[in-house]
């Protein structure tokens, strides 16, 4: 029996968790669940009912994203992800998952937060994007000319702030940000992890 991926194709956290399950060659039986009927099984494992839910051979469960990027680069890391400055690497992701992300879910959903302006909530997340850019400026990834986890852990949030008014990230200046995604989200690898699977209803 493979391990089972609990995963959901649009959620960028379990987007990194695929996308370093791929890069680590490690196979699994992906369940692509429905947010709204989440399998029995899953519950089960893991109660606080998000994805990504790594669920191991000998019944080891990993159940927050990052941890399932170590596990899986851990186990082969035939691209270096894990080489390079491993404290800017966590320093970053955590000011992606924190700030960045709730600057996100305010600028996508503005009708939830009418408490301010959707471009308030684009400002917020800009502070984000010029970091990343000043970043782009010195080498062609965050931390190195190669990707590394900060890449990976981080682009899927940044293409969803992205596609939220593609036309104004487009025209923005933005413009070592926008390659690096552009390269990132047109990649093999990318391609393989956005890949259709049936629902898995358990
Ligand atoms: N800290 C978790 C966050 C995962 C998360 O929030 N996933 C969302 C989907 S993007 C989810 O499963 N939400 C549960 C729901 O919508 O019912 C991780 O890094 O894995």
């Amino acid at each position: 029996m493979l391990p089972i991926l609990y995963s959901y194709r649009r959620c960028p956290y379990a987007m990194r968790a695929r996308l370093a399950i791929y890069a680590a060659d490690i196979a699994v039986e992906i369940r692509e669940i429905v947010l709204s009927d989440k399998p029995t099984h899953m519950l089960q494992v893991s109660p606080k009912g998000t994805v990504p839910v790594l669920v191991l051979q000998m019944g080891q469960i990993i159940e927050q994203s990052l941890d399932i990027m170590w596990w899986s680069l851990q186990q082969n890391d035939p691209q270096d992800w894990l080489v390079g400055d491993f404290d800017r690497m966590q320093a970053l992701i955590a000011e992606n998952d924190t700030h960045f992300k709730q600057a996100l879910d305010r600028y996508k959903y503005p009708e939830r937060y009418p408490q301010m302006a959707q471009a308030k909530y684009r400002q917020q997340g800009e502070v984000f994007l010029q970091q990343l850019e000043v970043l782009l400026n010195k080498h062609d990834y965050l931390l190195k000319n190669t990707a590394s986890l900060a890449d990976m852990a981080i682009f899927p949030f940044v293409r969803q702030f992205a596609a939220v008014d593609s036309i104004w990230f487009q025209a923005s200046n933005y413009t070592k940000l926008k390659i690096w995604l552009n390269n990132l989200v047109n990649s093999a690898l990318f391609e393989t992890v956005m890949k259709k699977q049936p629902a898995y209803l358990g």
